[in-house]
């Protein structure tokens, strides 16, 4: 069976950000201009006023200070709440697969190759913005990429499930050299005016590069030992946006076309899995918890990460085994635990051991066992 490293790896940063008192301040605006507009309603119990959202326990409860995203202006207007993108012209390249350039040419860089040297693209994310051409098809086409292209979806869990199809196509033979892109516009699917998750999610874009160990030029990469994936169905985490909705009119707009989950009850049922998963994969590859240098998880929430570590490990993580970019960058699907790997492998060296996992909606996950070569 072939060898299959990472060899590169990109990640595109949106160039505005909102924090959390931003944020705070346009919902709490929203629910003032709520609540005086329903003021008698309110009064005769026919309505149930709104409360207001708080910096303080968005930053308790998850972690997140800060997130990026493609339209700042529109989510910020308390009588708007949603990101402003105007449609293109077919013509155009679309938002997602120029998203996805951009990521993709850092990731090259690091792989020292050029994208004709690619065969093979995956576009994995949460959201696509259209049913087809596949946004996968139109990356290929804008990189000139000779080979074939497909888009996938597993919500949170989009990039290791990616990875594990990029690797067994490696593994195979039926491609040589993979790239695996993760554009997320969480913001076009987040519902601003609801309080329990108005704060949770950002934009952002992430590249991964898949290749043959025997070709691959960068030869300090992370080799991927294995990798192992599970779901299991639950209603959670629910996106009901798709199209038989305008075959239900009366149903179109409603709050389940866009983001809504049971946070507390994810957050319990899933960090113990996870934290099972993480183990069992070790113990499959003859791994114990202490020959991991590092745990690059998923960005969802930080004492959900810090509970999963702990379990794993035995004791409380320091942030050099757990780095965590949920501060920045929020909760950004897919694209959490590979910003974290991005940003925080270049210290690994040869020999290295670490893990790459996901978690979400579905219930899906997916752990990447990787070891630095070279
Ligand atoms: N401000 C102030 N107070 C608040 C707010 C707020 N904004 N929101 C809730 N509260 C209050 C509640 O009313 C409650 O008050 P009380 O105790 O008086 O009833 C109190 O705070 C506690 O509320 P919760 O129990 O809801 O708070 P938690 O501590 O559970 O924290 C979290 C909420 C942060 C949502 C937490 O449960 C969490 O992060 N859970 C894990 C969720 C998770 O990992 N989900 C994965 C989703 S991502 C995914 O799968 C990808 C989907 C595709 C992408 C979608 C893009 C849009």
């Amino acid at each position: 069976m072939k060898q299959v490293v990472v060899t590169g790896t990109g990640l595109y940063t949106p160039e505005q950000s909102i924090s959390n008192d931003e944020l705070v301040a346009s919902y709490n605006a929203y629910v003032d201009n709520f609540n005086a507009g329903n003021a008698a309603a309110i009064e005769s119990g026919e309505v149930e006023a709104l409360t207001h959202s708080a910096s303080g326990f968005i930053e308790k409860a998850s972690g997140i200070k800060n997130r990026y995203v493609m339209n700042k202006t529109g989510i910020l207007d308390s009588n708007v709440m949603t990101p402003q993108i105007e449609e293109r012209p077919n013509e155009a390249p679309s938002l997602q697969a120029e998203m996805a350039i951009k990521a993709t040419h850092q990731a090259l860089e690091e792989a020292g190759i050029t994208a004709s040297d690619i065969d093979a693209v995956i576009v994995s994310c949460s959201n696509l913005q259209r049913a087809y051409p596949a946004i996968s098809i139109e990356v290929q086409s804008l990189l000139g990429i000779e080979g074939f292209a497909f888009d996938m979806n597993v919500a949170c869990s989009s990039a290791t499930f990616g990875i594990q199809m990029a690797r067994d196509m490696v593994r195979s033979g039926s491609a040589k050299r993979v790239l695996m892109v993760n554009p997320e516009i969480c913001s076009g699917h987040l519902n601003f005016r609801d309080r329990d998750s108005h704060f949770i999610f950002g934009d952002v874009c992430t590249a991964v590069i898949l290749e043959d160990a025997e070709i691959a030029k960068n030869k300090s990469g992370f080799e991927i030992i294995d990798t192992k994936l599970f779901s299991q169905f639950s209603n959670n985490i629910r996106n009901n946006f798709g199209f038989l909705n305008r075959a239900a009119e009366h149903a179109r707009d409603d709050k389940d076309k866009l983001f809504i989950q049971n946070g507390r009850k994810v957050f319990r049922e899933v960090s113990p899995l996870v934290a099972t998963m993480i183990t069992e994969h070790l113990a499959e590859n003859g791994l114990e918890a202490q020959d991991l240098r590092r745990m690059w998880l998923h960005q969802a929430n930080r004492n959900m990460n810090d509970f999963i570590v702990k379990k794993v490990l035995g004791y409380e993580p320091e942030f050099d085994q757990q780095p965590t970019v949920l501060d920045e960058y929020a909760n950004t699907s897919s694209a959490g635990s590979i910003i974290a790997f991005h940003k925080y492998k270049q210290d690994f060296k040869a020999g290295e051991t670490g893990v790459i996992c996901s978690f979400g909606a579905g219930y899906s996950a997916g752990s990447v066992i990787v070891r630095r070569a070279g």
